[in-house]
C-alpha cells in the first residue's frame, strides 16, 4: 500500500464507500460477471429487466427464488464487518451498495443506500405497497397480490430509474467525502460505475479494492489487488489507528 494511502486513511474525516457483488463473494454469493460469476448461465441483462418480467414472470421469479434460497443462510464476512467498523470510526460516513443481499445491514452498517433494492422486499406491480417477504422457497411462482396483480421483487432492473431520494443522497455523499472507497464491482453498470469517477473529479482520494483491474482502476489513486475479506480489515485497522 502507498504511504500516501496510509496517511489519507489516518487523517480522513469523511468516507463514502461503494460496494458490488465482489464483497459478498467470500460469503458464498455468486457474482454476476467474470470467470467466477456463477450467473454466467443466467445473464442479468436478460433476466433483470421489466420486459423479461412482462414476457415471463415465472422465469424471472424462478431466478430470484433460486437466489433467495441460496442467500437464506448466508452470513456477512470479514469484508462486511470491516466496513461496519469503518462506519463506527468515521462520523461522516455513507455506504452505497449495489448488492441486494442485505449483508451490510447484518454486519452492522447503519447509513446504507441499497441502490438496486433488496431481494427480500417485494411489491405489487399496481404499487399498492411494498412488503418484506422471506418465504423460501416461494409457495406460488409467480406470486400474486390480494388485489389480483402480480408481485415483483423490489429491485431496480435494467432500464428502470433508481430511487430519486437514494440518488440524491448518494450524490451528496460523493460530493462531501474526502476518501472514496470502491470494493468488488466491475464498474459496468450505470450510474454506479460513474460514482468513483465523479468523486475523483471533485477531489476525493479514490481507493479501489478488487481481485482484478476494472473500468474504475485508471481513475483510482490506489488500486489494491486482493480479496475484500483480506484487504478491508487492514484498511479498517489503519483508520481505527491500530
Ligand atoms: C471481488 C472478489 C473478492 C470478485 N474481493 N472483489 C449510461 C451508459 C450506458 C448504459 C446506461 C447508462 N445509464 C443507464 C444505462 C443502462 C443500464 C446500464 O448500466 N447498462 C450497462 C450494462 C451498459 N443501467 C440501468 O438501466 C440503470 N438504470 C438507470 O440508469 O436508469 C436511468 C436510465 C434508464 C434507461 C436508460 C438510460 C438511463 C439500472 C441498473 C440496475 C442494475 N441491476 C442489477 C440487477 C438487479 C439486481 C439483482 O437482481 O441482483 O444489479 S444488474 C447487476 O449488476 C446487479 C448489480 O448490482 C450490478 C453491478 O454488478 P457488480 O456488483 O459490479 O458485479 P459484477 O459481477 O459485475 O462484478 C463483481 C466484481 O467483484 C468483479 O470486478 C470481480 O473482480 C470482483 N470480485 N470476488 C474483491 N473476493
Ligand atoms: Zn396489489
Amino acid at each position: 500500500m502507498k504511504r500516501e494511502t496510509i496517511e489519507q486513511l489516518k487523517n480522513t474525516a469523511s468516507i463514502t464507500v461503494l460496494t458490488g457483488a465482489g464483497i459478498s463473494a467470500e460469503s458464498g454469493v455468486p457474482t454476476f460477471r467474470g470467470d467466477n460469476g456463477l450467473w454466467k448461465n443466467f445473464k442479468a441483462e436478460e433476466l433483470a429487466t421489466p420486459q423479461a418480467f412482462i414476457r415471463d414472470p415465472s422465469i424471472v421469479w424462478e431466478w430470484y427464488d433460486l437466489r433467495r434460497r441460496l442467500l437464506k443462510n448466508i452470513k456477512p464476512n470479514t469484508g462486511h464487518f470491516a466496513i461496519s467498523e469503518i462506519e463506527r470510526c468515521i462520523k461522516d460516513f455513507l455506504l452505497i451498495t449495489q448488492n441486494v443481499d442485505g449483508l451490510h445491514g447484518l454486519a452492522g452498517n447503519k447509513n446504507i443506500i441499497e441502490l438496486h433494492g433488496n431481494i427480500w422486499r417485494v411489491r405489487c406491480v399496481s404499487n399498492c405497497g411494498t412488503r418484506v417477504n422471506k418465504e423460501v422457497p416461494l409457495k406460488d411462482i409467480p406470486p400474486y397480490c390480494d388485489c389480483g396483480s402480480l408481485i415483483r421483487p423490489d429491485i431496480v432492473w435494467f432500464g428502470e430509474m433508481l430511487d430519486e431520494a437514494d440518488l440524491r443522497k448518494a450524490y451528496n455523499g460523493i460530493r462531501q467525502c474526502d476518501t472514496f472507497l470502491v470494493v468488488g464491482t466491475s464498474g459496468l453498470v450505470q450510474p454506479a460505475a460513474s460514482f468513483p469517477i465523479m468523486a475523483k473529479d471533485i477531489g476525493a482520494y479514490v481507493i479501489e479494492v478488487n481481485i482484478e483491474a476494472t473500468t474504475i482502476t485508471p481513475f483510482s489513486d490506489e488500486f489494491i489487488r486482493g480479496k475484500a475479506g483480506e484487504i478491508l480489515p487492514l484498511l479498517a485497522d489503519i483508520i481505527a489507528g491500530r
